[in-house]
């Protein structure tokens, strides 16, 4: 049984995610998935807008995904590492050689990560629909039409 092992955030489901977690799974026979709780992601700085139970109910229920287990901190993955004989430590590669660490106690590989897509991306464009933004883009045209009218 090869065992492989990630750890995320996964804010704002997307396809990146999916199709990491689809590679991961191809990486061994079982694959258990880190979701960072509320606390954790304080901690590193990133403000989540679906809370810790969401996001890892929405993990769990990838068919990819085996098992998922909450990352509470930065040092805990030696302890999953040993505690679940994992075989393969796996990232995407925007974390390219921040874990070379574990080499000592398990492959680590990096996947190239889905291009055009983040949680990040998805929030600012949230945030062109938020009605105010629309109220202001509205009042330019208005602004723009009359500015025309004039010049005509
Ligand atoms: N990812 C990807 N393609 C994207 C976006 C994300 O392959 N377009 C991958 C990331 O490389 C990461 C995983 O999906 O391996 C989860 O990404 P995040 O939810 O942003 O997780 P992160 O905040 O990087 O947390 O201890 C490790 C941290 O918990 C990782």
């Amino acid at each position: 049984m090869k065992t492989v092992l990630t750890y995320g955030t996964f804010d704002l489901f997307h396809i990146g995610h999916v199709r990491l977690l689809e590679r991961l799974s191809k990486l061994g026979d079982r694959l258990i998935v880190g979701v960072s709780t509320d606390e954790f992601n304080q901690s590193k700085g990133k403000k989540c807008l679906i809370p810790y139970a969401q996001r890892a109910e929405i993990v769990a229920a990838v068919k990819y995904v085996d098992t998922v287990i909450p990352e509470r901190s930065w040092d805990q993955k030696v302890d999953d590492i040993r505690k679940y004989d994992v075989d393969v430590f796996a990232m995407g590669s925007d974390w390219e050689g921040r874990f070379d660490d574990l080499k000592e106690y398990c492959e680590v590989v990096y996947l190239p990560r889905t291009e055009g897509v983040s949680t990040t991306e998805i929030k600012s464009l949230l945030t062109a629909f938020d009605s105010e933004r629309v109220q202001q883009i509205k009042n330019a045209l208005d602004l723009l039409n009359n500015v025309a009218k004039d010049l005509t």
